[in-house]
């Protein structure tokens, strides 16, 4: 039987603290007030966030050198809700489920959706491979993506590739998913050996193929890399060509930013702007990087950087976090997966938080006077407030932690995976 975690077994196990947290919220408010900040709308925004974890990323991740079980991994997708289910227990902020396919491929769709249903877990965007062969691929031997998928020379290819996405949309249908993200390995580690234009037109008219079948209601997501692990170019390199891929593929296709994505010091929060200035920003993988797509924790590296993208969110979403797709994209080789997803989701928490104690107006003014000193004073007041217990706070209101990785620790549940699924279970993803 797995190990359920709930708001009781949380209060249990995080019993001594509540005191203390009270009194610190309290403080905090009072605080705030005394400087004419209420802050309730603050907790309240909080507690609407919600960010998808996606179900590679509850197993640990490998490198090209290696790779680490951290015991007591999931052994199929229903074990990767079980675990999903428990992070949100805990951060009360992943209320969905990221699938790839065929990592995931349920047998039995509908059972997997009630099964998630039961958990108070969604699905969230399906995202495709056809940058590894699988067994559609390779079946008759002669199909493969070593060169490609949509922008592949080959038309079969082409083709193998493009029903394979509408073999997710149709997967993701039954299980209550509207959207599908297509990130791309096409490209070339070689000068000269395929023509730019030529890929890029080819996957256009694919994407546009895909959109065509889209269902009502639903989104499909571009989404770039700069390299890897094609590595002298790739197809979908830059937001920029995100960008022409996505309105040649149709109204319903957007922009998908992955933090990692970028080439090092990359302006991102501009990016950000410009894509919803076009209406094209469909949404994010958070994660965070110091010299390529590390896959981080968010925040870890550039805490800075990543407010400023929330800056751009908040302005977008006329003062609170817009509805767009959010999901945490990384890969942990040394920490616990579901402590490092609980680590990234508390940093977007507080990110969240420090975000909506900023005056938008009181900023839009010192920039339109031409006063930069007084632009960074008001983004460094929020910056360097300590929402802590306001994040505690909207998380208790939620039902869950107040303290998300100790409740993990002090409720044993790496412990009673191990127990119940083995110490060298490797769950599939990278
Ligand atoms: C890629 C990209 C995709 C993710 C795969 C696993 O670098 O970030 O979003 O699905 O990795
Ligand atoms: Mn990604
Ligand atoms: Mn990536």
């Amino acid at each position: 039987m797995p190990l359920r975690v709930t708001t009781d077994i949380i209060n249990e196990v995080e019993k001594e603290w509540h005191g203390r947290y009270r009194a610190d919220f309290d403080a905090a408010a009072e605080r705030f007030e005394r400087w004419g900040i209420d802050v309730e709308p603050v907790v309240a925004e909080v507690q609407r966030f919600s960010v998808a974890a996606p179900s590679w990323a509850v197993g640990t991740g490998g490198t090209r050198f290696g790779r680490f079980p951290a015991g007591g991994e999931p052994r199929g997708t229903e074990e990767k809700l079980d675990d999903v289910a428990a992070l949100n227990a805990v951060t009360g902020a992943n209320r969905s489920v990221s699938l790839h396919v065929p990592w995931d491929d349920p047998d039995d769709p509908a059972a997997l959706r009630r099964y998630a249903d039961e958990l108070g877990l969604g699905f969230d965007a399906m995202n495709s491979n056809t940058f590894q062969d699988n067994a559609a691929t390779t079946g008759d031997g002669e199909i493969s993506y070593k060169f490609g998928s949509l922008a592949h020379a080959s038309p079969d290819a082409r083709k193998r590739a493009i029903e394979h996405n509408l073999a997710c949309i149709e997967l993701g249908r039954t299980l209550g998913s509207t959207a599908l993200t297509v990130w791309l390995a096409d490209g070339t580690n070689h000068p000269g050996q395929a023509d730019f234009r030529r890929q890029f037109e080819r996957v256009a008219d694919g994407l546009r193929d895909i959109h065509e079948a889209l269902p009502e209601g639903w989104s499909m997501f571009t989404e770039h890399k700069p390299y890897e692990p094609a590595f002298y170019s790739t197809v979908n390199a830059d937001w920029g060509t995100s960008l022409l891929l996505a309105q040649h593929a149709g109204d319903r296709a957007a922009c998908l930013v992955d933090l990692g994505h970028h080439l090092p010091n990359t302006n991102i929060e501009q990016v950000v702007s410009r894509l919803a200035m076009v209406g094209r920003l469909g949404g994010f993988h958070f994660n965070d990087s110091k010299y390529g797509d590390d896959d981080l924790t968010v925040g870890s590296i550039n805490p800075y950087q990543f407010f400023l993208i929330v800056v751009e969110l908040f302005k977008h979403g006329g003062g609170r976090m817009p509805d767009v797709a959010y999901m945490i994209d990384a890969s942990h080789n040394l920490k616990d997966p579901l402590e490092d997803m609980a680590q990234a989701t508390d940093q977007i928490q507080h990110t969240v938080a420090q975000v909506a104690l900023l005056d938008l107006t009181e900023l839009a003014g010192a920039q339109d006077a031409n006063d930069p000193a007084m632009a960074a004073e008001i983004l460094q007041r929020a910056y360097r407030s300590d929402v802590r217990p306001i994040v505690a706070e909207a998380r208790r209101r939620n039902g869950a932690a107040l303290d998300p990785i100790m409740a993990l620790r002090r409720l044993g549940y790496r412990r009673t995976m191990v127990d119940e699924r083995g110490a060298t279970s490797m769950a599939t993803g990278l």
